[in-house]
């Protein structure tokens, strides 16, 4: 899953994709450098990021769906319900939101009428606090029961399990030592039996990890976490860099599968 954020302020790529055309270009790039799926956002969930007006979320992302979308599957990045529909109609199959669809009252009922599938990601509190102080007595433990919760509430309001991805959300409310232990831990999250959806690229536990300052510097070590995360049986990186990381899996795939 490549990432387009058609957004001022990402952390890790802010402002690179916020023109029109050069969103849609960079979309279709993406396609070319091997993504399968391309999640677009136009509201960036970095640690103490405002929220943007719905308005401004539409006119940033939907144009740039229609287009993105007639080149391969797009997901969506967004929290909120009209945002989801408008995407839907746009030509986007996924919706991938940081809330778990918990974000908005009607973003349940929207993403249920659809044939869409959906990434539920887990996140303690909200973008602007939520790295405050994040708490856990067993962090692996309580975000795969939180996810399981979601996917019932998912599974009864009409959505079929097959249309149901999980992601434990690295970075939305954890502590460094939170992060690393979702990490080692991930065959956790195998036990629900739907595809594990993962975003580590570029986040701030490299950055701690290595003392490298500039996410757009922390390529090798997204690449390392990736590979790891590919071991553990995660379906799906979210990932900045397609065509690396599509050569590291390449490489890793090839070994793994003949041992
Ligand atoms: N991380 C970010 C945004 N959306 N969605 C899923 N499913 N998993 C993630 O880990 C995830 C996500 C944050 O990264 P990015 O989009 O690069 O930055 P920003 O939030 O500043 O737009």
């Amino acid at each position: 899953m490549g990432i387009l954020n058609v957004t001022p302020d990402s952390f890790s790529d802010g402002g690179e994709a916020f023109n029109r055309s050069a969103a849609i270009e960079k979309g279709l790039a993406l396609f070319e450098e091997g993504a399968d799926i391309v999640d677009i956002g136009g509201e960036s969930t970095r640690p103490g990021a405002e929220p943007v007006e719905v308005e401004e979320e539409l006119t940033r992302v939907i144009p740039v769906v229609e287009a993105v979308a007639k080149a391969g599957p797009v997901s969506v990045d967004t929290r909120r319900a009209e945002v989801m529909a408008a995407a839907i109609r746009a030509g986007a199959s996924i919706v991938n939101d940081v809330t778990a669809l918990t974000g908005d009252g009607r973003a349940l009922e929207v993403v249920a009428a659809t044939s869409a599938s959906v990434v539920l990601m887990h996140m303690q509190g909200e973008p602007q606090t939520m790295q405050v102080a994040p708490r856990y007595a067993d962090v692996a433990a309580e975000v795969r029961d939180w996810l399981a919760a979601r996917v019932a509430t998912c599974r009864a309001a009409g959505i079929a399990p097959a249309r149901i991805a999980i992601d434990p959300g690295i970075g939305f409310g954890k502590t460094f030592d939170h992060n690393l232990e979702l990490l080692r831990r991930l065959d956790l999250l195998r036990g629900p039996g739907h595809p594990v959806v993962l975003g580590v690229s570029r986040k701030g536990f490299i950055g701690h990890l290595t003392g490298v300052a500039a996410p757009r510097q922390r390529f090798a070590g997204s690449v390392a976490a990736g590979l790891w995360a590919a071991g553990r049986g995660v379906h799906i990186l979210r990932v900045h860099d397609v065509a690396e990381t599509r050569q590291a899996l390449a490489v890793w795939r090839a070994i793994a599968h003949t041992m």
